[in-house]
């Protein structure tokens, strides 16, 4: 994530993976105020084996987008929600990449951390057949909480 702001939504991202058993790190990395580290740590990610990588930023969020120029790994950008716009300077900033380096972009915030992470355990589910199970049974477990919610009573 570009700061240390960014945790509170970026945390949802990392407890999502650790339900499901997927391994990881959350590293602060800006864009702008680290652009050395940024291109050492995007530089070497495939070669310390990293599988995927989400980005998450707020405001002018060059991030994600720098990442995915720096390594061909899959990147996917959580625009944070930003005080100034809400997030929709965020959204545009990580979505609107131009042809030839791709970042698969989420929903702004909470929405956005939490599927960046479903949907990076779905690419390695690809490969990764209890993975793939325990991705299933969340699922599964998702879908019968809804359908075993209490009735709705009127407020
Ligand atoms: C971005 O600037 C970060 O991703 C963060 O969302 C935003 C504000 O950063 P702070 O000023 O709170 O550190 O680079």
């Amino acid at each position: 994530m570009g700061s240390r702001s960014d945790w509170e939504t970026m945390a949802h991202a990392v407890q999502t993976l650790e339900d499901l058993g997927v391994p990881c790190e959350a590293r602060v990395v800006s864009a702008h105020r680290t652009p050395d580290l940024l291109f050492e740590y995007a530089g070497s990610a495939v070669s310390r084996g990293l599988r995927v990588i989400i980005a998450g930023a707020g405001g002018a969020a060059h991030l994600p987008g720098m990442c995915a120029a720096k390594t061909r790994l899959p990147v996917f950008g959580v625009p944070v929600q930003s005080k100034a716009l809400n997030g929709q300077d965020s959204l545009l900033s990580i979505v609107q990449m131009p042809a030839g380096i791709p970042v698969g972009t989420l929903a702004i915030g909470r929405a956005g951390a939490t599927n960046a992470a479903l949907l990076a355990a779905a690419v390695l589910a690809t490969t990764d057949a209890a993975l793939a199970r325990r991705l299933d049974r969340f699922r599964a477990e998702q879908t019968a909480k809804v359908l075993n919610d209490e009735p709705l009573k009127l407020p």
